[in-house]
This record gives structure tokens, C-alpha cells and sequence, in this order.
């Protein structure tokens, strides 16, 4: 096992990996931009490295600047977190040529499950059904219409660079082929640097399902259950939850063993996870994320795997320490995902200093958060600002147990999704399991009168207080450009 462990991340992940440090006595080094200077990872390592200014590119995806800090501090492993270089090959490559162990898979494993329609025709080797559509890149968007034209609407189009739904497009109606074609080449080449893309049929309503897998170095991959992660917007996922309420055991073993295929296949070292769409009982294989999940402590409290500690202990070349027929699920977990974005104004980021918290505790829930009250949220990343995470022994206790948890919990001073979570938990379709990927936009936002009284309350009174604040300011006399009434903002 290695001594000490450079964390190129930020936020409750960040923490969450410094504690899975701890319980192994590992010594930590966590990285931070001028923007996090203040942040619990930073106060919550032995060690911290400032990486540079606040934006990611030069800060937390700067890989001279953290092989720079990991050797300088004699640090001999790093692990990515998600998101920034999690599944950035180059960098695998840049901390192994500086004698690091990267915490994750080998870089020839990430490169080719990296490069989306390389993971399709992968699947399709190991016989693991994927969706209809193309098996190849392409960079011409003549192209790309005329088979999004043989396809036939509707059609999605995706970043092959890409993943999570970065760079994607819905084509409900053809007439829309080119611009949407123009406008998700144009989102990838920003966001990857390349701008090629596939297309395949969209599948609806569809349940979106994910396989956690673990594979060691001894070339042992084992599966640990499935998560239901349905519940997104604007690709940002919600809520998830395991087991998947639509998912029968006979379907949960081919996702499973589909899963295990699948990572032989690409010779994965590591934890990883398979994304599937399930469409009227039969299943269709998405992509492979090749890193940690943000939900990876759903597993977490059914298998009671520490999926973390596990990961360094796998990097560190020790055999996973059980085997498929040890795996017991017991009950079931879902998480709700606090961020800073407002569920009134079609989630788009909030920014605020946070005031006062009070972040849930008690039997059967778990919070991984990266909340202090002072915190002054960067805008400059990822909005996930803490994970509440209930467990009980059948999907009524836990739904029950994030009930309670979300009544505690304040995060004073920015809009978050609670008022959402809130809502979603009280939600008959919900509460009966009966969604899919269609869930947020048919049901959010509801009418008013569905809404909790406290919840229009409060939006009131941040209408009248934020219209108060702008009044004192730069506003026009006439008043012509202020906000929506109180009870306009409610309704929204
Ligand atoms: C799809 C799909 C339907 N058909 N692909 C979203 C992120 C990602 N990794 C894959 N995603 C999807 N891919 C095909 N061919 C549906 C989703 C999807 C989704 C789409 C719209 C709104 C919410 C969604 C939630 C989960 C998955």
C-alpha cells in the first residue's frame, strides 16, 4: 500500500476520498484553486497544494501542476475523484511516467470506453446489446443527416468524445437535423476538443439504469448491484436509487453479468460502472463511466462496501477480498443530490455565501457534504454542493428516512434542489416507483397548490427581499425592469 495520496479534486468528493485516506492511515494532499482557498477539503488534509487560479483549466485539469504537487510533496498515489481528469488517459499516462499510481483504470482502458462508439463496438463483441444507431464517429454533418435520416426521428445525437449527455441533442422533428447537428458539434468541440459525433435512435419512456463493478489487477470483476438514475435534468442527475424500482431479478442478473462482460472485455482495472436504458423489459447498453460515481454510496449502504477504500486498496494490486457469491444487498438506498441551482428557474446554477446549515444525521442516513456555513459558492464548477443518502430495510423505510432527513436539513443564503427532493418524496408517481427518464419534465415544476405552503412562503419572501435589494440599487424609477410578483415567482 502507498503512504500518502494526492487528491486532484475539490468538494465533498475530495472529502469523502481523504476519509477512505484516513481509515487506511494514509497521509492526504489535497489541491485547491484561489477560488476554494477556504474549502473544507483543504482544511480537512494533512497536506494542501494551491494549483493556481480559479478556472478548472488552469487549476483542478492543470496535469503539469499536479504531477508538479505530487512530487513535490512525496505523495505516490493520486486518485481523480469524478469529473475534471477522472477519465483523462493522459493524465493515467502523465502520473505513471512520474512514478504515481493513478487510482483508477489502465489508460488503454479509459482511452478506448472513452471514445463512445470504441465502447459500442466493444459491447457488441462481447455480445452485450447496445441501442440502435451508428458504431462509428463522424465528423461530416452531411453525413451524420443522412443517417439520423435512416434512423429515423427521433434520434439522439452524441458527443463521441463525450458522455453523460454533454454535447447531446434530441431530434424529435427533422426539420430541426441541422441546426441541432450544428449546435452539438459545436458543445463538443468546446467541451472535448473534438467535434465528432453519433447518433442513435431515442429510446422513451426508458428507466436509466447503471451496474457498479469492481475488477482487480488479478483480472477478478465482480457486480454490486444496479442504481435507477432516472430522475435528471438537463442531464444533471437528481436522485438516485438501488435496487432500480422497475427491475426484476432475472433482468438484474443480465445487467449484471453484461456489467462483468463488458469490463473483461476492456481489460478494466478498478471500479467502474455500465450505463443501460431498459425499454418494455429488455435492456440496451449505453456507455461504460470509467471512474467513481457522485452516487456511489447507494451501493455503498446495501453491499456495506467501502467502494473507495477498495479502490486504493485494488491500485495497490491486493485481490478484491470477496467474491460474486459473497455480494448480499440488503434493503434499499436512494440519494438526493443538494446543489446550488434554483428548481424554480429550470435549475440553472445559483451563487451565493452560505448562512446557516443544519445537515441531517440519525439512523439509516449518511451525508457526504462539503457544506460550512461562510462557504461562498464558486461558480466556476459543478453546482453539487452535498449528497443526502437514506438507507432502510425496503424502499418505504428509506423513503420514509429521506423524509425525515430533508425536513432537517437548512442550507441558508443560495437556492438549491431541496424544494424538488421535497417534492418528488411526497409525489404519488414517485412514491410509487413508476417513473422514468420523462419524470422531471412531466412533473416539475407543479402547479402552485402542490407545492408545500412554506415553500411558496418562502419564495415570497425571497421575491420581496431580493425586489427590496434591487429597488435600494440600480433599478429604473419607472420600476420597469423588476422582477416577476411574489406569487408569479411561486408558480414558476
Ligand atoms: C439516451 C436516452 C434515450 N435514448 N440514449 C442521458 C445521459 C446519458 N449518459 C445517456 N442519457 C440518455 N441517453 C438513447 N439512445 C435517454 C437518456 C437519458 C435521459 C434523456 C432525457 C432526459 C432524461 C434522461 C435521464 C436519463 C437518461
Amino acid at each position: 500500500m502507498f503512504k500518502k495520496v494526492l487528491i486532484a479534486n475539490r468538494g465533498e468528493i475530495a472529502i469523502r476520498v481523504i476519509r477512505a485516506c484516513r481509515d487506511l492511515g494514509l497521509a492526504t494532499v489535497a489541491v485547491y484553486s484561489d477560488a476554494d482557498r477556504a474549502a473544507l477539503h483543504v482544511r480537512l488534509a494533512d497536506e494542501a497544494v494551491r494549483l493556481g487560479p480559479a478556472p478548472s483549466s488552469e487549476s483542478y485539469l492543470n496535469v503539469a501542476a499536479l504531477v508538479d504537487a505530487a512530487r513535490r510533496t512525496g505523495a505516490d498515489a493520486v486518485h481523480p475523484g469524478y469529473g475534471f481528469l477522472s477519465e483523462n488517459a493522459a493524465f493515467a499516462e502523465a502520473c505513471a511516467a512520474a512514478g504515481l499510481v493513478f487510482v483508477g483504470p489502465p489508460a488503454r482502458a479509459m482511452r478506448e470506453l472513452g471514445e463512445k462508439t470504441a465502447a459500442r463496438r466493444l459491447a457488441r463483441e462481447a455480445g452485450v446489446p447496445t441501442t440502435p444507431g451508428l458504431m462509428q464517429a463522424l465528423e461530416d454533418p452531411l453525413e451524420l443527416r443522412r443517417q439520423a435520416h435512416d434512423l429515423g426521428v427521433p434520434v439522439v445525437l452524441k458527443a463521441a468524445a463525450g458522455g453523460g449527455g454533454k454535447g447531446m441533442r434530441i431530434v424529435r422533428d427533422e426539420a430541426q437535423l441541422d441546426v441541432l447537428i450544428r449546435s452539438a458539434m459545436g458543445e463538443a468541440r468546446g467541451a472535448f476538443g473534438d467535434a465528432s459525433l453519433y447518433v442513435e435512435k431515442y429510446l422513451e419512456p426508458a428507466r436509466h439504469v447503471e451496474v457498479q463493478f469492481v475488477a482487480d489487477t488479478q483480472g477478478r470483476v465482480v457486480w454490486l448491484g444496479e442504481r435507477d438514475c432516472s430522475v435528471q435534468r438537463r442531464h444533471q442527475k437528481l436522485i438516485e436509487e438501488t435496487p432500480g424500482p422497475g427491475v426484476d431479478e432475472r433482468i438484474r442478473e443480465q445487467l449484471g453479468d453484461a456489467a462483468v462482460r463488458l469490463a473483461r472485455a476492456s481489460g478494466y482495472v478498478n471500479a467502474g460502472t455500465a450505463e443501460f436504458l431498459i425499454v418494455n423489459g429488455a435492456f440496451y447498453f449505453l456507455e461504460v463511466n470509467a471512474r467513481l460515481q457522485v452516487e456511489h454510496p447507494v451501493t455503498e449502504a446495501v453491499t456495506g462496501i467501502d467502494l473507495v477504500t477498495l479502490q486504493l486498496r485494488i491500485a495497490a494490486g491486493e485481490p478484491l477480498p470477496f467474491v460474486q457469491g459473497d455480494i448480499v444487498r440488503r434493503g434499499h438506498a436512494i440519494e438526493c443530490r443538494i446543489s446550488a441551482e434554483d428548481p424554480y428557474r429550470d435549475f440553472i446554477p445559483a451563487a451565493g455565501t452560505i448562512g446557516f446549515v443544519r445537515e441531517p444525521a440519525g439512523p439509516g442516513v449518511r451525508v457526504d457534504s462539503s457544506l460550512y456555513p461562510g462557504l461562498r459558492v464558486p461558480t466556476e464548477y459543478d453546482p453539487l454542493l452535498s449528497k443526502v443518502i437514506a438507507h432502510g430495510r425496503d424502499r418505504a423505510e428509506a423513503l420514509s428516512r429521506m423524509r425525515r432527513a430533508l425536513r432537517e436539513t437548512v442550507v441558508a443564503g443560495v437556492r438549491t434542489t431541496i424544494p424538488f427532493h421535497q417534492f418528488a418524496l411526497e409525489e404519488p408517481d414517485f412514491i410509487a416507483g413508476a417513473y422514468d427518464t420523462d419524470y422531471v419534465s412531466a412533473h416539475w415544476p407543479p402547479a402552485a397548490a402542490a407545492l408545500p405552503p412554506e415553500t411558496v412562503a418562502a419564495a415570497a419572501i425571497a421575491a420581496v427581499m431580493s425586489r427590496r435589494r434591487h429597488a435600494a440599487s440600480a433599478e429604473p424609477a419607472d420600476g420597469s425592469s423588476w422582477r416577476r410578483s411574489a406569487r408569479e415567482d411561486a408558480l414558476r
